[in-house]
């Protein structure tokens, strides 16, 4: 198939799940095209199936705002007809989905019939899409789609119950690449950072308010008054100036490492011994199937999609959002040396039913049967 793919290029959890599913269908020989304002950053590389189309952009004095899905619903118009693409895969609602939408009616203008998927990822059902200034948008672009997918159960039934949607939604979950995403020996970084064989807890996150990085810090704390631990924290975003000024109020600066945004993460999480995400939402959790990957056990909030992902008492823990002290005793638990080797083993024997080589086949299957329904 030629597949046009659509998403924000970033290092949001959609983009790299649109980029990875790009990669892993060129990989077995389907022709990728992206369509994105600026290379995706997990996709520099050459493959001979891959084509990228940037998104151009132009200003004019009389824009506040450059009209970003105009230029999106024109550079699909044109690679669709070009390129002669099968189908369009749009990764998060807003404003994918309308561009493409308008994209299509374009084209039928010109003969061109083009099947659109849309990807449904989160924030963009959960928090944007259901603001009124959003909605009617979001649910006339979703039920305009030939087909719909969300990435857990728990966001499809957050999408019916936000949007009056008149058509039926396919749970794909999110998928990891075992080959890239897997325990390294790292052993120097992980006596460079715990010389005393402390406990190394890790969070990544794009450090928004709905991460929650505070629990992050106040668990650590307590968890850091019973046992020798460490804390690194990954990513940079609006709350890490806070998380700083925390840090320094609780007196735990010599414990806790701020390592900012890293492309390399799975070499962190190769030496991690528990992950924590303790959202106040979050559809899938993409974050935490990393750290799973690489054998690190994951204790989390009971945010939207999450305990599909996270088995309570098994990979991890599963606890109320924002009850900290649940979390810290947790977290004790999950390391302590009785139980810490059984939940590495539990969290990557999970991951590994998230392999891409699971999840590739359901897209392909539900793209075949969108072309053939359209
Ligand atoms: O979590 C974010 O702030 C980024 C956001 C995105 O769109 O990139 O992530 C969402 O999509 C990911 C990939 O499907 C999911 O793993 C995240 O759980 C989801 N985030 C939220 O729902 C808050």
């Amino acid at each position: 198939m030629k597949i046009g793919i659509v998403c924000y290029p970033t290092f949001g959890g959609s983009g790299v799940v649109a980029t990875e599913l790009g990669k892993g269908l060129a990989k077995v020989g389907h022709e990728i095209h992206f369509i994105t304002y600026s290379q995706p950053s997990r996709l520099d590389f050459f493959s001979e199936n891959l084509y990228y189309h940037e998104v151009d952009i132009k200003s004019y004095p009389l824009f506040e705002h450059a009209p970003y899905e105009l230029a999106l619903a024109s550079k699909m118009v044109s690679v669709v007809k070009y390129e002669h693409l099968d189908l369009l895969h749009v990764h998060y609602a807003i404003p994918h989905a309308s561009a493409a939408y308008m994209a299509k009616q374009i084209l039928k203008d010109q003969g061109i019939h083009i099947p659109v998927v849309t990807t449904l990822h989160g924030t963009d059902i959960t928090l944007v899409g259901k603001d009124p200034s959003y909605e009617p948008v979001v649910t006339f672009s979703i039920n305009k789609s030939d087909g719909v997918t969300a990435v857990s159960e728990d966001l499809r039934k957050e999408t019916f119950k936000y949007f009056d949607i008149q058509r039926e939604i396919e749970v794909i979950p999110n998928f990891i690449d075992l080959s890239r995403f897997k325990k390294q020996k790292k052993e120097h970084f992980k006596m460079a950072i715990c010389p005393n064989n402390e406990k190394l807890l890790v969070h990544t996150s794009n450090f928004r308010k709905v991460k929650r990085v505070e629990d992050v810090v106040r668990v650590f704390y307590e968890v850091r008054k019973e046992i020798p631990a460490k804390l690194l924290l990954v990513g940079d975003g609006p709350e890490r100036d806070k998380m700083e000024r925390l840090c320094r109020e609780l007196g735990t600066c010599d414990d806790i490492r701020f390592l900012g945004k890293l492309d390399a993460v799975e070499e962190v999480l190769s030496v991690a011994d528990l992950f924590l995400m303790p959202s106040e939402k979050e559809s899938f959790g993409l974050a935490a199937l990393e750290a799973m990957a690489c054998e690190v056990p994951i204790l989390t909030s009971n945010a939207g999609g999450i305990p599909e992902l996270n088995i309570d008492g098994v990979t991890g823990h599963v606890c109320e959002v924002g009850d900290i002290q649940d979390m810290k005793e947790k977290a004790l638990k999950i390391l302590s040396e009785e139980n810490l080797a059984t939940f590495k083993t539990n969290a990557l024997a999970r991951a590994k039913e998230f392999d891409i080589s699971q999840i590739l086949p359901r897209y392909v299957d539900y793209y075949q049967k969108t072309i053939e329904k359209a």
